[in-house]
């Protein structure tokens, strides 16, 4: 597992280390509780925080606080606080500020790998059901949640002045699909639309045969230009029929961030544009 200790002796953060690193454990020492939660927030694959009570700036409760702000953000991260004084009131007011755990400083080992174990079933399980909490399980994309989840964060980050466009991406005539070929072969088109989207980018399925790709650092030409090529591929798949391969194309609309735009507006233009590439004929790109 990727574990970050904090502690503000040296001498701690290496005995603690020498236990985890012969385990194969990835270990990040710091003596800093800023510095320890500014790597945090960088580093979504830290799965476990060890931090002792008495740290700086930050204090071990302060930092074990931050830390549950961040794994509530669907993303698992097990804190484990670490005091040579336990205390009924210690104990309660780590548990109270969000640790999970909380173990002896310096940590007996056979212990500590044993609730290492607990905090790493724990994670597995919450990885695994925050992926299917997220995940469209018929094209393996986005849901429509997580999707807007997420282009929120990418637009948080693109502030007023980075760039962000969005491509929404819906399969033409796709009831014909279905009443033609029937159910089976319409989720088949389905999954072949997803895989060329996904390969774009962060794509989610919004509905039915209706698709979003959001475009982090892309300005509206490269964002075109990226429909352009899904809508000249749609053209070229053969989806296995039972009569044959079957052919299809798609609408795209496409919108880019604009100073003060939301994530809903960024969307709602973009919906605006496919729906007059449907309008328009269909199998084509408009933004
Ligand atoms: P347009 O070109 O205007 O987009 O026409 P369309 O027929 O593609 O559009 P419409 O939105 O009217 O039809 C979408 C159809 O998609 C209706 C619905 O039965 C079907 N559908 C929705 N979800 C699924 C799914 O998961 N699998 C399959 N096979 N069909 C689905
Ligand atoms: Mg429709
Ligand atoms: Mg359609
Ligand atoms: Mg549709």
């Amino acid at each position: 597992m990727n574990i970050v200790i904090v502690d503000s002796s040296r001498v701690v953060l290496k005995i603690v280390a020498g236990l985890l690193e012969p385990r194969g454990h990835s270990v990040h020492c710091f003596t800093d509780s800023a510095e320890a939660l500014t790597f945090l927030t960088e580093r979504p694959e830290i799965r476990v925080l060890i931090t002792s009570l008495q740290v700086r700036p930050l204090s071990g409760l302060e930092l074990c606080w931050s830390a549950r702000l961040l794994a509530d953000e669907r993303r698992p991260l097990y804190v484990i606080t670490m005091s040579s004084a336990r205390n009924e009131r210690t104990l309660a007011e780590a548990l109270d500020s969000g640790a999970d755990d909380f173990i002896d400083k310096p940590p007996c080992a056979e212990e500590l790998h044993a609730r290492l174990r607990a905090a790493e079933r724990l994670t597995t399980l919450q990885d695994h059901l925050i992926r299917l909490a997220e995940t469209d399980p018929l094209s393996g994309l986005l849901n429509r949640r997580a999707f807007f989840a997420e282009a929120n964060q990418s637009a948080d980050r693109a502030g007023n002045h980075g760039r962000l466009s969005m491509i929404l991406a819906d399969i033409d005539h796709f009831k014909r699909i279905n009443d033609e070929h029937g159910h089976d072969i319409g989720d088949r088109a389905i999954q072949a639309v997803a895989k060329l989207i996904a390969e774009e980018g962060r794509a989610g399925r919004l509905g039915g045969e209706e698709f979003a790709l959001a475009l982090a650092d892309t300005g509206l030409e490269a964002a075109e230009a990226v429909a352009r090529r899904l809508c000249l591929k749609a053209r070229d798949l053969r989806i296995r029929g039972n009569r044959g391969p079957v052919r299809l194309t798609c609408s795209f609309g496409v919108s880019t961030w604009t100073e003060g735009d939301s994530v809903e507006a960024l969307v709602k233009r973009a919906d605006i544009a496919l729906y007059e590439a449907k309008t328009g004929g269909r199998d084509r790109v408009v933004s």
